[in-house]
């Protein structure tokens, strides 16, 4: 099977959020997303979602720089590359350097089209195993402390295997101890977005009393070696999330010491081909991995699922169920999650959702084509 590429298609959406959503560099409550369609000269499509957010506050890409980015770059360059199979598109993008949530929009979408010519679904051609994925939440920084415990137990009451909270200075081993001191047995984990400095540390090292899963991210993005220095002084395992942006820096952040424990998202490593590399890798360093989210609707969250499906993802990933962000996804049938706080991967082909079309065409605010 071959592919033969005509055309790329971009919408942006505008999805308002449930919920507002605020981690330690802001708040959000609405969604700006971008979905990425890619047809073949048959007229058969792959959908795919570009994770950048709105503002360049988790890592420097926004929805406006990948959408450049798309049109202006990667397009030229797999118009030239003349593909025959979606795993060499993370090659013929690579002369672009970062900028991998808009090449991971385009090459998810690949993937997902090329899954559809197979008619497999696409955890299966990606090579997942897993039947079932585990599933955790991620809850944001709450008003008050009473709020967050609230929504910590109506989670739990739902069935996620973990729970992860937002901290920031200042918010960070009070939310802790008052979460741990009426669930002294869940698995719990905290996320720091990059808020701390080794200045931190005597702080840091309090979060050991409270037998955390982990700390995610708790430094700066490319200070891999503060990270290891951390990771000596605390007992609690540092997970990275931003600065992993490719199979190196997984490798150097390994061979530091940098973490023990590595989150990995799709956008951020530029695809499924990134991704499964990544896995792979950590999975022989006997480093678990875990999905991570970035607030993405249906089609974003029907990847991370195909994604999750590798033997590597062995801890519950932020891959919850679309009822926690959406009034109304723009999949069918909706993520959902089992009483157990499972997803179970779909048998359908591609991603193997039913993107709704009529719903994605009235959330439209703006589209563009580009031929290849
Ligand atoms: O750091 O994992 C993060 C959301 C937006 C940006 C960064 C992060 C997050 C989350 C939410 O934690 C994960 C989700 O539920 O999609
Ligand atoms: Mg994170």
């Amino acid at each position: 099977m071959n592919l033969n590429l005509e055309r790329i298609e971009l919408r942006e959406i505008e999805l308002p959020l449930k919920y507002p959503f605020e981690t330690s560099f802001g708040r959000t409550t609405r969604r700006r997303i971008m979905i990425v369609r890619v047809f073949d000269r048959s007229g058969a499509f792959g959908y795919g979602e570009c994770t950048a957010p709105e503002d360049p506050f988790f890592n420097h890409e926004t929805i406006d720089t990948a959408w450049q980015i798309i049109a202006e770059y990667a397009a030229p360059l797999l118009s030239a590359a003349h593909l025959t199979s979606a795993a060499e598109v993370n090659e013929a993008l690579a002369r672009i350097r970062g900028n991998r949530m808009a090449k991971g929009g385009v090459e998810t979408a690949i993937w997902d089209l090329e899954a559809r010519l197979a008619g497999k679904p696409l955890w299966r051609h990606l090579g997942g195993t897993q039947t079932e994925i585990a599933s955790g939440v991620s809850i944001g920084l709450q008003e008050t402390t009473a709020l967050l415990l609230e929504k910590v137990e109506r989670e739990l009451a739902a069935g996620y295997q973990r729970i992860k909270i937002k901290i920031k200075p200042g918010r960070d081993v009070d939310l802790v101890a008052a979460i741990r001191e009426r669930y002294p047995q869940i698995r719990l984990s905290v996320d720091a977005n990059s808020a701390y400095t080794l200045a931190d540390i005597d702080l840091l090292k309090r979060l050991d009393e409270y037998n955390l899963m982990m700390i995610e991210q708790p430094l700066t993005p490319g200070d891999l070696v503060d990270h290891a220095k951390l990771q000596r002084e605390i007992n609690t395992p540092i997970c990275l999330d931003e600065s992993i942006t490719m199979m190196m820096d997984a490798r150097h952040a390994i061979e530091l010491g940098s973490c023990r424990i590595i989150n990995i998202k799709l956008g951020r490593v530029g695809g499924h081909t990134e991704a499964r590399r990544i896995q792979d890798f950590c999975q022989n360093r006997g480093i678990p991995t875990w999905c991570g989210g970035m607030l993405e609707s249906g089609v974003g969250r029907a990847h991370n699922i195909a994604m999750s499906t590798l033997a590597g993802f062995t801890l519950p990933g932020d891959v919850s169920a679309s009822a926690r962000y959406w009034e109304e996804d723009i999949i069918e049938p909706p993520v959902t999650v089992s009483a157990r706080g499972t997803i179970t991967p779909p048998e359908g082909v591609g991603i193997g959702y039913e993107v709704n079309e009529a719903r994605i065409e009235s959330l439209v605010t703006r589209r563009q084509e580009i031929k290849l």
